[in-house]
């Protein structure tokens, strides 16, 4: 085994070093690889302080080996095939087999080397982000470090000085290499165990892709116009559930990398933020919320008591993160007669569906779709569509689930009468101010033919 002194050379720790030669190579860890883009069970750890493991949503933890008193990583940046959700998959940039990367774990206090081998067709480099690091481990290319040409495998080494979560992403052609999904988490946990514990601790980083139905690269220069809008590359119904056993301490880590923020929001509970990538929150600076926005370029952490038994909505609140591919120049047609606008638009295109005059719930409606792409509002609950899409996934509340069983409970049953349900009074008891007038009409209005008014009731 070689000493870090003979591995590295002299200028050791002043920056990442190319790593060449025969007997350096055979001395670099192997790149675990990952093919499935679910959830993998929470990484224990076999050696040094004992912790509780995150799981990544549709993600894994990667593999380290010890070598001495050195924790080893080996991430390996390369073309990846990404499954959003069942019927589109897009072709991205990642890191051992899957966009984004796997979540790196360690502790507080821990000495680590992560090797970096670049199979891209372009440099690439790493700077881990919100981390308290020597200069010259900081990845900045050119700035930092030179860049990491293909084919070719650099070394970081440095110490986690603190703990809390943070991310990874390449500081080399950024906004190519960021918006073909190159990212991904790092977890570093207290050395002392007693520090905020929690029974669950589930991680996931934003990220936003414009890809055109019927084509599989994201379009690179896109700024602000997204069509996909991920959690880990994965849009619901592809979303892990996070399931929860009742009365549970769980933490939940979101990283954004996007071009936007998002804020996040969980239905029937109250939590507060405890931990971003600038460290951990002090008790008495928390508030109550129940929504967090996650600025862009940045980390939160909020930790919940989940004491409200059910199937939890939990997804970004801005309504067109929840969608899947959709056009943003549709015409607002509430109120328009759909006979007449589909006498209007056949005349012109014989086989569009005139839609969107009663608002645009598709419920069961199917059309037929190009390849790789996903219906705008999908999914189905117990009681029917649940019209969604995006950054939507279920927090499901259980009593009594093991420890780390972290399968699918499967729909909530509800407890008798606890179900908002249909009551019998016909819509004309409900008091009401009437149609409008056609004289009451604001000024656009005037002139529009074939009005109906249906869809305007309290106007
Ligand atoms: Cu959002």
């Amino acid at each position: 085994m070689l000493s870090r002194r003979g591995f590295l050379g002299t200028a050791a720790l002043v920056s990442a070093s190319a790593v060449s030669g025969r007997v350096q190579a055979a001395n670099i860890p192997e790149a675990p690889m990952m093919d499935k883009a679910t959830m993998q069970p929470p990484l224990h750890p076999s050696s040094g302080p004992d912790y509780r493991p995150v799981v990544t949503l549709n993600g894994w933890s990667l593999p380290w080996r010890m070598n001495g008193d050195w924790k080893e990583f080996h991430l390996v940046a390369e073309p990846v095939v990404r499954e959003f959700a069942p019927g589109m998959k897009a072709f991205l940039w990642g890191y051992n087999g899957q966009a984004p990367g796997p979540t790196i774990e360690a502790v507080e206090g821990d000495k680590v080397r992560i090797f970096v081998t670049n199979k891209l067709p372009e440099h690439t480099t790493v700077h881990w982000h919100g981390m308290i690091v020597p200069n010259g481990m900081d990845g900045v290319g050119g700035l930092n470090q030179p860049h990491i040409k293909p084919g070719q495998t650099f070394v970081y080494e440095f110490e986690m000085r603190n703990s809390g979560t943070f991310m990874y992403h390449p500081h080399s052609d950024e906004m190519v290499q960021m918006a073909m999904g190159m990212m991904g988490m790092i977890v570093v946990h207290p050395r002392d165990a007693t520090f905020r514990p929690v029974d669950r601790d589930f991680v996931f980083i934003m990220s936003t892709y414009d890809i055109d139905p019927g084509t599989y690269l994201p379009k690179v220069s896109e700024m602000t116009d997204f069509n996909m809008w991920t959690w880990n590359s994965r849009v619901f119904p592809g979303i892990d559930v996070l399931p929860v056993r009742l009365g549970d301490r769980v933490r939940v880590r979101m990283g954004n990398l996007s071009m936007t923020s998002h804020p996040i929001h969980l239905h029937g509970h109250h939590f507060a933020v405890t931990c971003t990538d600038g460290g951990w929150v002090p008790e008495s600076a928390q508030w109550p919320e129940s929504t967090v926005n996650v600025p862009v370029g940045a980390v939160r952490a909020f930790d919940v008591v989940a004491d409200n038994p059910g199937d939890w909505a939990f997804h970004c609140h801005k309504s067109h993160h929840t969608m899947n591919a959709m056009g943003h120049n549709v015409a607002n047609m509430i109120g328009v007669s759909p006979k007449d606008l589909a006498k209007a638009v056949g005349k012109l295109a014989p086989d569009a569906m005139a839609m969107g005059s009663r608002g645009m719930a598709m419920g069961d409606m199917e059309m037929p779709m190009p390849d790789n792409t996903l219906m705008m509002m999908t999914g189905r609950g117990p009681f029917g569509p649940i019209e969604m899409g995006g950054m939507f996934t279920v927090m499901k509340i259980r009593e009594g689930l093991a420890r780390d069983d972290y399968s699918d409970p499967g729909p909530y049953e509800y407890p008798e009468g606890t179900v908002a349900h249909l009551v019998d009074a016909p819509a004309g008891q409900a008091p009401r101010q009437g149609n409008p007038k056609k004289t009451d009409q604001p000024d656009e209005m005037k002139g529009m033919k074939g009005m109906d008014m249906k869809g305007m009731k309290g106007m």
